[in-house]
Formats: C-alpha cells, sequence, structure tokens
C-alpha cells in the first residue's frame, strides 16, 4: 500500500495522543491498528507516565495482532523503562508492518525501528512528521537541551511597563486575557518566579478557571534566588508544593529536568525574566499588551546586554489574538 494511505490512520492516532496528559515526563503518544484494507480495528494512547504505553494499549484491544500494521506518532520504544519495549511487545504479537511518525529521541529508548527490522517486520517512518512534531515539540526540545521548555510570560502596558510608578499592578491585563494564562499554567509541570516578586505579591501560582477552580493540573512552583521564602508566604500550602532553588539558572534547569520537569511557565519578575533571556533559556514568549500607557521605570525587562540594533534578540509571531480588548502575542526566537 502507499505510504499515503496511513495519513488518516496517523491523524487519527494524533487524536488519541492528545487525549493524554500535556505535562509530564512522557510524551503524548497515540497508536491505531489497522488490517489490510486499512480499517482501523484497535485504538491505543498512552496516559502519562508510568502508565502502559500507546501500542501495548492498542494492542490490549484485540484477541490477536497478527499480519495487522500498527500506526504509531512517535517510534515504538526498545528499552525497559516503567513499562517494557513497546518494539518487543509489537514483534511478539505478529504485528507486520509499523508506520511512526517521528523518532524517538531517547538514549535507551530509541532504536525500536532496527529491533522491528531485525525481526523482520516492515517499517516506515517519517508519516506526517511536520504536523507530528507540535504535539510534541515541548517534550522533543527538553530532551535534547535536557533542560525544560521555558514559556516566558508577562502582561504590560502598552508601552512596556508591568507596574504604574508606586508599583500598582492589579490588573493592567483583561481578565479575558489572565484566564487564558491560567489555562497556560495548567499545561506547564512548573511555574517560576523570583523571590523578589514571591516576596511582594505573595501570588499563589495556582492554575484556575475563570470561575475560580482549581485546574485538575496544578504546576509545581518554584522560586528561584537566594533569599529564604518567608514562613507566612501563601506558596507553602500550594497545592503541588513549593521548590526553593538559587544557584546558576543552567543547573537549577538541569536539577528539575532530572526529576522529570519537562515545560516551565517563567512568570516573572523583571530581574529573572532577564537572567533567563540573556542566557537564551527562553524558547517562548506569550506577552499580553494592555491598551494604555504607563510611563515609569517599571519595564517588563532591563538591561539585556544588548549594545546595538544589529544585537537585537529577533523573535518571529506564531500567534495574536484579542482577549477582552488585551492583545496576546505568541513569539519565539527567529532562527
Ligand atoms: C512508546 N509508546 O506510548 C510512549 C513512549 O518510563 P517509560 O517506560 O514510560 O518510558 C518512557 C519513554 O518511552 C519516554 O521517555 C519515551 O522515550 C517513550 N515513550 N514510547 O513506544 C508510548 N509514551
Ligand atoms: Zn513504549
Amino acid at each position: 500500500m502507499p505510504i499515503s494511505t496511513y495519513d488518516d490512520a496517523m491523524r487519527r492516532a494524533r487524536e488519541l495522543a492528545e487525549r493524554g496528559p500535556r505535562t509530564g515526563e512522557n510524551p503524548q503518544v497515540g497508536c491505531v491498528l489497522v488490517d489490510d484494507h486499512g480499517t482501523i480495528v484497535a485504538e491505543g494512547w498512552h496516559r502519562g507516565a508510568g502508565t502502559t504505553h500507546a501500542e501495548v494499549d492498542a494492542l490490549s484491544k484485540v484477541d490477536s495482532a497478527k499480519g495487522l500494521t500498527a500506526v504509531v506518532t512517535l517510534e515504538p520504544c526498545n528499552h525497559t523503562g516503567r513499562t517494557g519495549p513497546c518494539s518487543k511487545a509489537l514483534i511478539d504479537a505478529g504485528i507486520a508492518r509499523v508506520v511512526y511518525s517521528l523518532d524517538d529521541p531517547g538514549d535507551e529508548s530509541s532504536g525500536g525501528a532496527e529491533s522491528l527490522r531485525a525481526a523482520g517486520v516492515d517499517v516506515v517512518s517519517g508519516v506526517l512528521s511536520g504536523e507530528g512534531y507540535q504535539l510534541v515539540e515541548r517534550w522533543l526540545t527538553a530532551n535534547r537541551l535536557k533542560r525544560p521548555w521555558v514559556t516566558a510570560k508577562w502582561g504590560s502596558s502598552l508601552d512596556g511597563r508591568t507596574a504604574a510608578s508606586d508599583g500598582t499592578s492589579q490588573w493592567i491585563t483583561s481578565a479575558e486575557s489572565r484566564t487564558f494564562v491560567h489555562l497556560l499554567r495548567s499545561q506547564h509541570d512548573t511555574i517560576a518566579i523570583g523571590t523578589g516578586t514571591a516576596i511582594a505579591d505573595n501570588p499563589s501560582l495556582t492554575a484556575r478557571t475563570a470561575d475560580g477552580n482549581l485546574f485538575p493540573n496544578q504546576p509545581l512552583a518554584v522560586v528561584i534566588g537566594d533569599t529564604p521564602l518567608p514562613s507566612g508566604s501563601g506558596l507553602w500550602g500550594h497545592p503541588r508544593g513549593v521548590l526553593q532553588e538559587s544557584g546558576a539558572l543552567a543547573d537549577i534547569l538541569e536539577r528539575l529536568y532530572n526529576i522529570g520537569i519537562r515545560s516551565l511557565f517563567l512568570e516573572g519578575g523583571p530581574r529573572l525574566m532577564n537572567s533567563f533571556i540573556r542566557e537564551g533559556l527562553v524558547d517562548e514568549y506569550v506577552v499580553c499588551l494592555a491598551p494604555m500607557l504607563l510611563g515609569g521605570e517599571h519595564t517588563a525587562t532591563g538591561d539585556l546586554g544588548i549594545p546595538t540594533l544589529t544585537a537585537a534578540r529577533k523573535l518571529s509571531v506564531t500567534h495574536t489574538e484579542v482577549m477582552g480588548g488585551t492583545l496576546v502575542i505568541t513569539a519565539r526566537e527567529a532562527h
């Protein structure tokens, strides 16, 4: 069958993958088993670290998988982690062909395609890989850089101020854009702020819906800086807990990666924001611009160490949306 025959099955596998959690140590993965006519006979998906992988989930739905094709969004793993190797499960089940989208980048988990081929299974890779990339981009980036994906967010006036001269800042951006920010919080493993901000604002750092309820997924609160968090801080009551970190940012991010953190939502203040940007540790910016002017010295970022225009950090915009009058811009470093 031509490779394009599997496009619909791959799209379905991706839909199934999206049912899994967007946060956590493992990627979202979906799998469908198709027969010789291209008809889907079983579906599976991964429900997060520690649970069954997508392929094994799909295999569990059929009495016999002999001669079937497995269409998977990620190369089947080849290692025994918290669960056994999917390559072996597929071989043992008598799967005739495996069609997948993206290679597994893991040092231990990769190599599934080779094992499958060695066992006589027909393997096709790269099917709809462009579209599939978006789904696991954060996870792939984190794996490659061995640090969490970092989304930096700030809300400011049109002239880039995050507070008025007297420090008042609640609220500059619209309620609608703030609700969106809470959704983004719930889609990250951690929220990070500087100690100064933690002390000055006493924020809750929880992810809440518009009516004030907690999202099922709460990011871990991370406070970065040398000053200890005061005993009266509301963060001690954070539902996921609070972690205090100090030292070089690269080391902090490495430690977070090593405890399974794959994404971090950075919320300021300006000094911490500066350090992340200067060190090239931001993967995505979400900037909420409110239609007001504040002037003054409370700028979103301070000196970024850019001496001249040609050295500017150039960004490219990936999305814009007006939410309750506030312009929300999503941008990436241009490469
Ligand atoms: C697959 N199918 O559904 C997923 C895969 O600790 P474990 O056993 O859960 O293994 C985690 C690794 O397995 C993860 O880092 C990634 O490389 C791969 N994820 N592989 O074949 C799946 N979730
Ligand atoms: Zn697996």
